[in-house]
This record gives C-alpha cells, structure tokens and sequence, in this order.
C-alpha cells in the first residue's frame, strides 16, 4: 500500500523532482511499473536513445492523475511506482541484454519501459516469455525491424524482431504505421514469409478502422518506436521518416487498444535531438495512454 499512499501524499500531487511517479520502495499491491532501459549501442545512425528515461522522466511532469478520454486514475488504480532504471552496460550488447532480461524477469508487475533503442525489446520479450510463454506483439514503427544483420552482426536496433521470431517468443505479429525508402523490395516479402501483419502508413491513414480489427485478442506486448509519429511532432529520435502519424492518432490508436496488455515500451526517444522536450512529452503522454487502457481494463 506504501506507493498508494505516496500517490496521495503532498509531495506527489504537487510535482516531485525526479518523474511523475514516487519510487518504488515496496512492491505491495503494485499493478504496473514504470522501468527505464538506458542503452543505446545498438543503434545504426543518430544516437543518444540512452538519454530517453530521464528525458520522458521530466517529461511525464505535467501529467495529470485523471484520464478524461478513458475515465480513469491510472496511477492510483494500477498502484503504480517508479522502478528506476536498468544497468545496462555501454558497449556490451550481450551484457546487457542479459541484465535487462533478468530485471525485468524479476519484476512482478506489468512494465511501462522507457528506451533505449528498439534492441532493449528482445530481451524485454525473452522475460516476457518466461512469465507467459508465447505473447502477441503489436509494433508501431515507421520501420519493419525484421533485418537478419547489420554490418554482419546479428544484435541491433533493426534486427531484434527477426531474433525473436527466430527464438518462437511470439505468437501474432502486427505491425503498424512502416513507410519510407526501403533496402529492396525483398522487405515487403519478408514480412509475408515471416507470417507478420504489416501495415503501412497509408493503411492506417487511409483504412483505420479495418486495420484495428487485425489486432489480435489476449496477451499482448505493445512495442512503440517513436519514429513512428512523424518528426514534426516527434523530432527527437535516431531514424526519423518523413510521412508520419501525429501525435493525436498515436495517443487515438492507444486508446483503442482491446487486448491484454502485458508489458509496454517506448523506444527510440533520443533528447540530444529533441526541440523543447516536444518528443520526450509525447513519449511520456503515449506511456500515460497505456497505462490508462490497462487500469480502464482491471475496472469493472
Ligand atoms: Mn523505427
């Protein structure tokens, strides 16, 4: 009850110092976590994603306890704390997916992460497995993230869905919102072999609706690069493609969520890039949104 009870203490509905939410002292009760994963060694161009859970830490400030769009306190209904950050090892790849795995496997409650690239999410979906087995995933991302290597090497921010895939952790793959230049046409390809639902932007702009009932029913892991929104709402990322969602059909899309949600990351936030903290906000918001479904889910 202790996080229960911080969330109605002064300190925390005035705003604390360090995010939105009182640190975790006590794993009591708690529904959901807030977890952050600083590492970036896994990315291909701009880097700096190792600085996105302080920054979506500040940015999650101005968050307010009340949900008007989906009726609910999602803090207060979820009990939910802060459970600080991973130590991930800079420049050890393996490592720290080994340490992340762990982390998360220890923690008894539902995850909201904060990246990080998109690598942290194998390991994330590795202690998925162990606690459920097989999980859906849904993946917005304005890219496929299937790639077998780069540079020759297996571990990388655009190639951890295929490993997961390769490792049977998944069940039901859908993919929303991929645009931009590709390698070949070979990647349209792949995501038919690889038995993934892939949906472009212009399915989500054009066909909404029908692409939302392709989502599958039951658990499912939520995995958001944020590339995902366009840069003009989301300028702060490693990757970022021109033609993009904005940042109110991202939090729309959220919102519209069905499925049991077992964990939840936004990756790909990198502050050395970002423009009055408009991007690290938006990643805080995103998070908030999931939190909000699943708290809206454990109400009768
Ligand atoms: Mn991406």
């Amino acid at each position: 009850m202790r996080q229960l009870d911080a969330l109605k203490s002064p300190r925390f509905t005035q705003i604390s110092t360090y995010g939105r939410l009182p640190i975790c002292e006590e794993l009591v009760n708690v529904k959901a976590v807030f977890l952050g994963i600083p590492f970036d060694d896994a990315t291909t161009y701009r880097p700096g994603a190792r600085f996105g859970p302080s920054a979506i830490r500040q940015g999650s400030r101005l968050l307010r306890p009340y949900n008007q769009f989906v009726d609910i306190h999602p803090f207060d209904t979820l009990n939910m704390c802060d459970a600080g950050d991973v130590n991930a090892i800079p420049g050890y790849i393996e490592d720290s997916m080994r340490i992340i795995e762990e982390e998360v496997s220890k923690i008894n409650a539902i995850p909201f992460i904060a990246g990080g690239d998109h690598s942290i999410t194998l390991p994330v979906l590795r202690a998925m497995y162990k606690t459920y087995g097989k999980v859906n995933l849904v993946h917005l991302d304005s890219h496929y993230d299937f790639w077998d290597s780069y540079w020759g090497k297996k571990y990388t921010h655009g190639t951890w869905l295929r490993r997961a895939l390769e490792e049977g952790l998944l069940k039901e793959v859908v993919q929303m919102g991929i645009r931009g230049s590709l390698y070949s046409k070979d990647d349209i390809e792949d995501s038919k072999r690889l038995k993934i639902k892939s949906f472009t932007i212009r399915d989500l702009k054009y066909k909404l609706e029908e692409v939302k009932k392709q989502l599958p029913s039951g658990k499912t892991y939520v995995s958001i690069d944020i590339d995902v929104v366009d840069p003009a709402f989301a300028p702060g990322t490693g990757t970022p493609e021109v033609g993009g969602l904005t940042s109110f059909d991202i939090l729309e899309i959220v919102r519209s969520f069905k499925f049991d949600i077992i964990g939840f990351d936004v990756v790909e936030v990198s502050p050395p890039y970002d423009v009055s903290e408009i991007t690290s906000m938006l990643a805080a918001n995103i998070l908030y949104e999931g939190m909000s479904v699943l708290a809206k889910s454990t109400t009768p």
